[in-house]
């Protein structure tokens, strides 16, 4: 790996496989190797940061590549579900929002890129990951977008509970990410008042206007609190994410603040939240919801949602379409290059 501070071999950071790794190190190597797993640890309990070139395990090395891959992943096919309306937004008003906020997410993807390539990978990697069906990306994209209201409650609900995922991550033990974090919250912050203002507006028009509405939140309301990720006993990632820091509130708990901010929302926009079961419950704090249907999270996320196929195609021609950009840019810079080694070795 290009960014440890010394060569280790593969795996050789995971505690329980240093007795392994004793065999083929020196003492004086597995000295330094065990100072260095020391200063991480002491780094993580204290709070504190890990940089690129900072000693890191390999498992905290290769779960983040996995999450910040994801991440990035999701922002990219993110794009596609709202992007779809561009061109029929009711408005010029509404277009330039649309158009400004899909771009942001266009934007949070390479900066979540650039956090991953810090770590080691190459964004050729991931991208063949996503493109060969390997790599995740959220659940939440591979729905339809059925008329123009699935843009204002995409903006009001996926976002907002992106946000409430993401506000955490700006605190994450790893450096890139948490900075990279900072600006995409700020954004989507922007993109939740957006789809909240836009479903406002329509509130207050027609009949036909606020069903569409109350359609558009019946439809994505429980694929929302999937979003979070399975229940804390069914999150394999979850405890050592969070001893790491990389995690700091673990898939329930944020999805009950979610909950708790919505609620209190849906009331002034005027709809229904699509569960009988949705109250207050006095002795918790909290709001008490049904069941997530987890069958159908499960089967999205393995590739059988209803666009999972159409989202990866559209994905795999956009990279194809712009091979001749990236052949014509590689060009470009090999013969700047060849310019200017030509004018050094002239001078
Ligand atoms: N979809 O053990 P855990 C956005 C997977 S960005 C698909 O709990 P972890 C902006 C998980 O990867 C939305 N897969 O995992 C926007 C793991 O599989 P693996 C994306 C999911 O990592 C708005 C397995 O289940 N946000 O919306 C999902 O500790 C509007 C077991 O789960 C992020 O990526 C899911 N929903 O916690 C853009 C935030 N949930 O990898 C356009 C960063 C779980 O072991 C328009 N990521 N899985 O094979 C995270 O915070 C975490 O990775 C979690 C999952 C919370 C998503």
């Amino acid at each position: 790996m290009y960014t440890q501070s010394f060569n280790v071999p593969d795996g050789a950071s995971k505690p329980n496989e240093r007795q392994t790794v004793s065999a083929v190190l020196t003492p004086a190597q597995q000295a330094v190797l065990e100072a260095a797993q020391v200063k991480f640890d002491a780094v993580i309990d204290a709070d504190g940061k890990i940089e690129p070139k900072d000693w890191m395990p390999d498992a905290y090395r290769k779960t983040l590549v996995r999450q910040i891959s994801q991440h990035a992943h999701s922002e990219i096919v993110g794009m596609l579900p709202e992007g779809n309306w561009i061109s029929r937004a009711p408005s010029l008003k509404r277009k330039a929002i649309l158009i400004a906020k899909v771009q942001d997410e266009g934007g949070h993807g390479l900066y979540l890129y650039s956090a991953a390539e810090t770590l080691g990978t190459s964004r050729d990697q991931m991208l063949d990951a996503l493109h060969t069906g390997k790599a995740k990306y959220s659940s939440i994209f591979n729905y339809p977008t059925l008329t123009w209201a699935d843009v204002g409650v995409i903006g009001w609900l996926v976002d907002g509970a992106a946000i409430m995922n993401q506000i955490p991550l700006c605190r994450c033990s790893y450096g890139p990410y948490a900075r990279a974090m900072i600006r995409v919250c700020k954004e989507e912050s922007f993109h939740q008042r957006q789809g909240y203002e836009a479903l406002l507006a329509m509130m207050k028009g027609t009949q036909a206007q606020q069903d569409m509405v109350q359609d558009a939140v019946n439809r994505w309301w429980w694929k929302c609190l999937a979003m979070f990720g399975p229940p804390d006993t069914d999150s394999p990632n979850s405890v050592q994410g969070m001893r790491w820091g990389i995690k700091r509130i673990s898939n329930d708990d944020l999805r009950q603040k979610f909950v708790d901010a919505t609620v209190p929302q849906a009331r002034i926009l005027g709809v229904t939240l699509p569960d009988p079961e949705l109250k207050w419950n006095a002795e918790r704090g909290h709001h008490d919801y049904g069941n997530i249907d987890w069958d159908e999270f499960w089967a999205t996320v393995n590739g059988n949602g209803p666009c999972n196929k159409e989202r990866l195609a559209t994905r795999v021609k956009a990279h194809q379409d712009g091979q001749w950009v990236r052949e014509a840019a590689m060009a470009h810079a090999q013969k700047k290059s060849a310019r200017l080694a030509a004018q050094q070795e002239a001078a």
